[in-house]
């Protein structure tokens, strides 16, 4: 059976881009494939935050997980600082990835800003981390939204050259699995900007947690531009809003983006919204239940998910990382 494995920061509201660009597609793997669902709380360190809600915003990345649909019987859920091996693993990869090849992610740039000085050594190095994160387990796929495909790559040139130089038994490559009906959702503020948990406006994302109110309110403040919606999909070059609201209501209601555009052609945006308003309500509504009863009823319940999760990941990693000391060159 193939391996999955996948991650989401507890840095924060889980918003319907990390729903529908990664916890949607990781549900269609978990009766065919080996899955392994992370909760990265190494990688939300790397920004500053606040170490009284790191374990309560843990918990509620397990439960959002439950909640979206994935089932802990079929898919093994864990945290990733639980087994020590990603730390370990991450510096035998750090001393093997060239800094240049660090330099050209996009993400680090983006979220260091201009303050780049004052970035953390972790926020640089994180790319190197997630290599671990993939290959610690030998995933064979990693299904992640678009926005992490340059780390993807990246975790694969380390595999390549360190397999060039150690063995080709050492890691194996995995494949980016960038798919499913949004890869990339974008901000409701600014459809040029990717939907994001640090954005510092409230109104850019759709919470898997938000009330009914909540996101009638916010699509209805969503930026539009003054034409009426078109026919093509060619036609919507240079309309990111309109792409991006026809996006999510596809994807909200399992239609391709050219279905959904045939029903809106020729209308006003107050039609699409009042539309993707509801899917969102209907689609977001048992999910968000599910969260907050497990939260609310179940903690000691998902206290054990994370433990069972957490066993399952320290025993194949413990292994992998001992092999990979081995053929390092770490035989005394
Ligand atoms: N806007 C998005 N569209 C599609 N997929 C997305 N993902 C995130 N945003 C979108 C996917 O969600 C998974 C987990 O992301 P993460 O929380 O680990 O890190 P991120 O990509 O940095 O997400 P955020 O929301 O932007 O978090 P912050 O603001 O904390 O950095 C990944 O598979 C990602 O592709």
């Amino acid at each position: 059976m193939k391996r999955v494995l996948s991650g989401i920061q507890p840095t924060g509201d889980l918003h319907i881009g990390n729903y529908l660009g990664a916890i949607h597609n990781w549900v269609g793997y978990q009766d065919t494939h080996d899955c392994l669902f992370c909760i990265v709380d190494l990688h939300a360190i790397t920004v500053l935050y606040d170490p009284e809600t790191l374990g309560e915003n843990v918990e509620f990345v397990a439960a959002a997980y439950i909640g979206a649909g994935i089932d802990p019987k079929k898919a093994a859920i864990f945290v990733q600082s639980h087994p020590r091996t990603h730390s370990e693993l991450h510096w035998l990869l750090a001393c093997h990835t060239p800094m240049g090849w660090l330099n050209r992610m996009t993400q680090f740039k983006e979220k260091a800003g201009k303050k780049k000085d004052q970035a953390s050594l972790g926020l640089y190095a994180y790319p190197v981390l997630m290599a671990a994160d993939i290959l610690i387990y030998q995933a064979d796929e990693v299904p992640v939204g678009e926005d992490q495909k340059q780390h993807l790559e990246l975790a694969r040139d380390i595999a390549q050259s360190m397999n060039q130089r150690y063995g080709e038994t050492l890691f194996k490559l995995p494949e980016p699995m960038i798919q499913g009906p949004a890869p990339r959702v974008m901000s409701l503020r600014d459809g040029t900007a990717k939907m994001s948990k640090s954005d510092p406006s409230a109104y850019s994302r759709i919470l898997l947690r938000d009330s009914a109110d909540e996101i009638a309110q916010k699509i209805r403040k969503a930026k539009t531009d003054p034409h009426p919606l078109p026919e093509t999909v060619a036609d919507l070059e240079g309309r990111p809003e309109a792409k991006n609201l026809l996006t999510l209501y596809g994807a909200m209601t399992n239609q391709k983006l050219e279905e959904a555009m045939k029903i809106f052609a020729g209308q006003n945006f107050s039609a699409l919204k009042e539309a993707l308003t509801e899917a969102c309500v209907q689609k977001l509504g048992p999910i968000s239940s599910e969260i907050n009863k497990l939260l609310q009823d179940d903690r000691a319940y998902l206290r054990t998910v994370l433990k069972d999760g957490g066993e399952k990941a320290r025993t194949i990693s413990e292994k992998n990382l001992e092999k990979t000391y081995h053929q390092l060159g770490f035989k005394v």
